[in-house]
């Protein structure tokens, strides 16, 4: 028996957005890559300030979805009600979020990956991760829950998105790509994405090893909300068999240590998970009375792909602040948002205007719409 596998960190190649042959290169053999300066220092230090605008509630008053309430940014003990630690689904259509995704830099990145230009951007959400010092009950929660069932890498369980909308089942001849971008470095101190390197090439191999540690309640429904509560982890949940089903297969998961501003463009299929700090007080990072780590969540995918009602659908989930993530069933999303929308008999009152839309927005929200 060997010594007990304890989680690495690694600095990918920092690859300029110029550099297409080698982004493909690396995402094809990896799958991910590091895209440098993404959003320059400028850019950054402004994409910074549309978040707090957010996360102070200055920005859309009118939206109804849940969100931070009575945050002050100089003041770390504010950081507590309305939201807690994580995945911020109310970023959706922040400022800050559409800021990111129309930077040159970012759309470059994109169109260097797929080799095409005209791209339509998922709404996707923040992940916005605070200190100790916020006293935020999920912080508490999150700090109390390091040994997790699946074993004790001490980060979410691993996945992978294979079977996001589009791959080989829904046209597109390739697996969708979404990407990461830190607004504060972030790295195993801070916390940080982790990512098992080549595994977008084995998933039904590492899914097959999986299997063997999980005991499923068969009767159980495949969609269930609170699907982890339909399975076990069969073993003790130490880190090497968590391990286990990727080093059999050759493969090591590391934590990622990326500057501010880079971009990590993932294939979707990628195996990959957020790991927790290893400071979680942010004295060693960015501060202990400021944010542990923000990042963005970002997709994008060819127009071409889009049927024209699902372009209207976008439009109009863009008015109802509605999210539309890479791996849900688009025409459902679709059905739905035509439902709902005033323009269409529904009664959800919209939050906002497609009309009045930057047309940077609006070219990556539907490139095909014109003022009639
Ligand atoms: O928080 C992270 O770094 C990872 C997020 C993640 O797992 C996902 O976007 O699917």
């Amino acid at each position: 028996m060997g010594s007990p596998f304890v989680l690495g960190e690694i600095s990918p190649p920092r690859i300029q957005v110029s550099n297409t042959a080698g982004i493909s290169k690396q995402l094809d053999s990896e799958g991910f890559v590091c895209i440098e300066a993404c959003l320059n220092a400028d850019e950054l230090a402004h994409a910074r300030d549309l978040l707090w605008e957010h996360l102070e509630g200055r920005e859309c008053p009118q939206m109804t979805q849940s969100r931070p309430v009575g945050w002050k940014r100089d003041d770390v003990t504010t950081w507590v009600e309305g939201h807690g630690d994580g995945l911020m689904t109310s970023t959706c259509h922040c400022d800050s979020m559409w800021f990111a995704r129309t930077r040159p830099g970012v759309i470059a990145g994109f169109e260097a990956a797929f080799g095409e230009q005209i791209l339509t951007a998922a709404f996707d959400r923040m992940s916005v991760n605070l200190p100790t010092a916020s006293n935020n009950k999920d912080v508490q929660q999150r700090l109390a829950a390091t040994g997790h069932a699946h074993g004790r890498l001490n980060m979410q369980e691993l996945h992978t998105h294979k079977n996001a909308y589009y791959d080989e089942r829904n046209g597109a001849a390739f697996t969708d790509f979404y990407s990461i971008i830190p607004l504060w470095d972030m790295n195993q101190g801070t916390g940080a994405t982790a990512v098992v390197p080549g595994s977008h090439k084995l998933v039904p191999e590492i899914l097959a090893l999986r299997a063997r540690n999980w005991e499923a309640d068969e009767g159980a429904p495949v969609r269930s909300k609170k699907w982890w509560l339909n399975r076990k982890w069969i073993g003790e949940g130490k880190p090497d068999e968590d391990v286990a089903q990727y080093t059999e297969l050759g493969l090591t998961p590391y934590v990622t240590n990326i500057k501010a501003g880079d971009m990590v463009i993932f294939d979707t299929a990628l195996f990959h998970a957020g790991c927790a700090a290893a400071d979680p007080t942010g004295a060693t990072g960015n501060g202990s009375d400021q944010l542990l780590r923000a990042i963005y969540i970002m997709g994008m995918t060819p127009a071409r792909l889009k049927t024209p009602r699902e372009l209207h659908a976008r439009r109009l989930a863009y008015e109802l602040d509605l999210p539309w993530y890479p791996d849900h069933d688009h025409p459902q999303i679709t059905e739905r948002v035509f439902k709902e929308h005033t323009s269409q008999g529904g009664d959800v009152k919209s939050v906002r205007n497609f009309a009045s839309a930057s047309a940077e927005i609006q070219q990556l929200i539907d490139p095909t719409w014109s003022v009639a």
